[in-house]
């Protein structure tokens, strides 16, 4: 039988040590931004996490092989692969048994990083409820994860792309602690304000890793959704970029863009409608947000060591 994950040695290496590890998605690389910025950014991010004192494990399906880290030519060669599947909770499983090549949603890293033993994983945006929910029942399976995989994720918010009142009711309907850090309004990705209140607020690390702690003693599924506002100098206020999502809807919605393509369409567009903007900004609070989510798995070691 081979294992059921692969380590990279440098993952392998912080756990044998007991190093702070933050997990990183995937799918973001093959379906969130276009090549090269992709690959370049993933780069970034890892080094990121290393700056901050800690080991980055970004996750992936290289031909049926589910690994936790990836080396420099495996981040190229997914960041280059046509054809690449998107994994949720739904195709994982055949992607691993059928050989094939994936990359990883935020749903899927959850349920990788588990399986590795990491608490803490790192995103841009989580999936959640598209507007028109009500006629496309178009929901991602993230918030589901969030519900059932106690993985504590740091994302700027939700994509402004989503009904975002709506997935704020289905994460409180789902029972998961949505934490706005440092503000009292849940960040909507590309700009630090929904205009929506978030229902529970942190503002620093160790307060978040307590509370991650805290649910494992009392045996509660799930895990905590971070809302980590992106840094005022790379946001794209609400008024700017409002109209640009609008336009990237109606298109979207005239060509019957449908189910997995959706999210990578609309960041496609808005890609091109902001000149590149909107990378730069996504490229921002991925970053930011490597570094806060490294900060809480620090804290977690430390907190555990001093029970
Ligand atoms: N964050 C980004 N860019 C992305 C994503 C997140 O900055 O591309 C991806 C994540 O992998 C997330 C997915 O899980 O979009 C959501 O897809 P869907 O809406 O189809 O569930
Ligand atoms: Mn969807």
């Amino acid at each position: 039988m081979s294992p059921l994950v692969k380590f990279s040695p440098e993952v392998q290496a912080a756990r044998r040590t007991g190093r702070p590890i933050a997990a990183l998605e995937s799918t973001i690389i093959t379906h969130g931004m276009p090549y090269p910025q992709n690959v370049a950014t993933a780069r970034r991010v890892e080094a990121q996490v290393r700056e901050a004192g800690g080991t980055p494990a970004t996750i992936a399906v290289l031909e049926g092989e589910i690994l936790i880290g990836l080396s420099d030519a495996q981040l190229e060669q997914l960041a280059q692969a046509p054809a690449v599947m998107k994994l949720s909770r739904a195709d994982l499983a055949l992607c691993v048994a059928a050989r094939r090549t994936g990359s990883t949603t935020v749903a899927a890293t959850m349920i990788c990083a588990r399986r590795a033993g990491i608490e803490v994983f790192a995103t841009g945006g989580v999936g959640g409820v598209h507007r028109g929910a009500e006629l496309s029942f178009d929901v991602s399976a993230d918030l589901r994860e969030l519900a059932e995989t106690p993985v504590t994720v740091v994302a700027a918010g939700a994509k402004a792309i989503l009904d975002l009142p709506k997935t704020l009711e289905v994460l409180e309907t789902l029972g998961v602690p949505v934490i706005a850090f440092g503000q009292d309004e849940f960040p909507a990705f590309w700009s630090r304000s929904s205009g929506l209140r978030a229902p529970l607020r942190l503002d620093s690390a160790a307060e978040i890793a307590a509370a991650h702690l805290q649910r494992g003693r009392l045996g509660l599924s799930g895990g905590q959704l971070v809302a980590n506002p992106i840094p005022p100098a790379a946001e794209i206020p609400r008024e700017v970029i409002t109209p640009v999502i609008e336009q990237a809807l109606a298109e979207a919605a005239q060509r019957q863009v449908a189910a997995k393509a959706v999210t990578p369409f609309l960041l496609q567009r808005i890609f091109e409608l902001t000149q590149g903007r909107s990378l730069e900004a996504n490229i921002a609070l991925v970053l930011n947000n490597a570094r806060l989510a490294t900060a809480i798995a620090a804290e977690i070691v430390r907190q555990r060591n001093a029970d």
